[in-house]
């Protein structure tokens, strides 16, 4: 690494040397002690049992119900089923309220089982689904409501199991980003009718592949266990339709072992956290998104909003800028679920009720973080952004002429 920006031609994008050899992820996987989970997987193909709730499986369902104080704890093969399982469990039919500012996987879990998602818009400061329009889409066909704590922040819960409560609508948490996180205190995975996590490979805390299921609910845990192996009750007793969402053993093998390095994780997203404060603070149109300081969180996204008529400079060309220099910035959740296929063709009109979503996905832009960067990386990141900033015009016009000259020479 390490050039030093001076003048605009010193841009990647204008043909200089990229100022990272390596591209720098906003998801590579933090990896916990890799001699223990050498270890790990040597037992288990020593007892060679590989899946079907063996005891690694168990031990980390155990595990994390402990670290969340909740009673049940369903280990699940990825986010996604852990989803579509828990709102089968949860007999959701009809439509389903959900924000269009999350993962694509958030919908077409319902989507996949025929159930129509209705979109919220969000909260222009929280990003989390605003509260008060979600009364106005309740119909009669509304069996449930899916609130996303987006970005390890958690919903307005208390008001969300209000309405819940009010129009008699179960209560489903995507708590995808947000594990290890608080609400008023007490660990997400306590809240509504069930919470699901993911332990993808780019969470801060990973599986490989993986999520999980959290209730207080016996009744509903035991639901979820049999649909995650089939229906199966024993051998050759099947008294329930279910899938397979069975977490593998050698993904609970990484998932204890991430989990016995959950404390370093957040430590070190933290530590950047603040030094991206430190080295953005200050530039005109750019804000990085707060953490609670009174809640317990994960530090997992640094998400930056662009205001354009204060930077002078758009967020894609800020984007093109950074890829160019190998920073692999992404603009989660871009476009908006709303727009991907197949809401975009069965509901074309859905924008029309989110104009803040709108908005904010033209604005975001979350950067890299965990073990993939360091003081150094974070100080180079940040001196890019500067550097685009201090010049936007320049480089606006710049990059007019560039794009004009690439089109007459095709
Ligand atoms: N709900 C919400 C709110 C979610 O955010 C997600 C998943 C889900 C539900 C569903 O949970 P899962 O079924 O996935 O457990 C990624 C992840 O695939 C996805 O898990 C995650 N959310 C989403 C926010 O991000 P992509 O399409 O951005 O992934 P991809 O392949 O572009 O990876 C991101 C970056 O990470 C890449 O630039 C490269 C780097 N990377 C990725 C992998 C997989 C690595 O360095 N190593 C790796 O092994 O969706």
């Amino acid at each position: 690494m390490a050039k030093t920006l001076k003048k605009i031609s010193d841009l990647a994008l204008f043909g200089a040397a990229p100022f990272f050899n390596q591209p720098l992820h906003v998801g590579a996987p933090n990896i916990g002690d890799r001699q223990v989970l050498l270890q790990r997987i040597n037992d288990l193909l020593d007892r060679r049992r590989f899946t079907n709730n063996g005891p690694f499986v168990r031990e980390f369902e155990k595990r994390l119900a402990d670290y969340l104080n909740v009673k049940h704890v369903i280990a699940i093969n990825n986010g996604t089923i852990a989803l579509e399982i828990a709102i089968r469990a949860l007999n959701l039919k009809g439509e389903v309220i959900v924000p269009a500012m999350t993962f694509v996987a958030t919908a077409h879990s319902l989507q996949w089982q025929q159930i129509k998602p209705v979109f919220c818009d969000i909260d222009a400061n929280s990003y989390l689904m605003d509260v008060t329009q979600i009364e106005k889409l309740i119909t009669p066909l509304t069996t449930g409501i899916i609130g996303v704590h987006l970005w390890a922040r958690a919903c307005n819960v208390e008001e969300l199991q209000n309405i819940a409560q009010k129009y008699n609508l179960k209560l489903l948490f995507d708590a995808a980003h947000a594990f290890g996180c608080t609400y008023k205190g007490q660990m997400i995975g306590n809240f509504g009718n069930v919470e699901v996590f993911s332990f993808h490979a780019t969470k801060f805390f990973n599986t490989f592949e993986g999520g999980a299921v959290a209730t207080n609910d016996d009744l509903l845990a035991e639901k979820i266990r049999l649909m995650r192996n089939f229906g199966f009750a024993g051998k050759d007793r099947v008294i329930y339709i279910g899938t397979n969402g069975k977490m593998s053993e050698i993904a609970a093998a990484m998932g204890l072992t991430s989990f016995e390095s959950l404390d370093h994780f957040i430590a070190m997203n933290k530590r950047n956290y603040y030094l991206y404060l430190q080295y953005l603070r200050g530039l005109n149109g750019i804000k990085i998104m707060e953490y609670d300081n009174k809640e317990q969180t994960n530090y997992q996204y640094i998400v930056l909003r662009i205001d354009e008529r204060k930077t002078k400079i758009k967020r894609d060309q800020l984007l093109e800028i950074l890829m160019a220099e190998n920073v692999i910035a992404r603009r989660y959740f871009y476009p908006g679920v709303h727009r991907m296929e197949p809401y975009r063709s069965y509901q074309p009109h859905a924008g029309l009720l989110l104009p803040v979503t709108e908005r904010v996905v033209e604005e975001v832009l979350v950067l890299p973080t965990g073990s993939a960067i360091d003081e150094q990386k974070i100080a180079g990141v940040c001196q890019i952004i500067s550097f685009a900033i201090e010049h936007a015009e320049k480089i606006t016009t710049s990059l007019e002429e560039h794009k004009t000259k690439q089109k007459m020479r095709a």
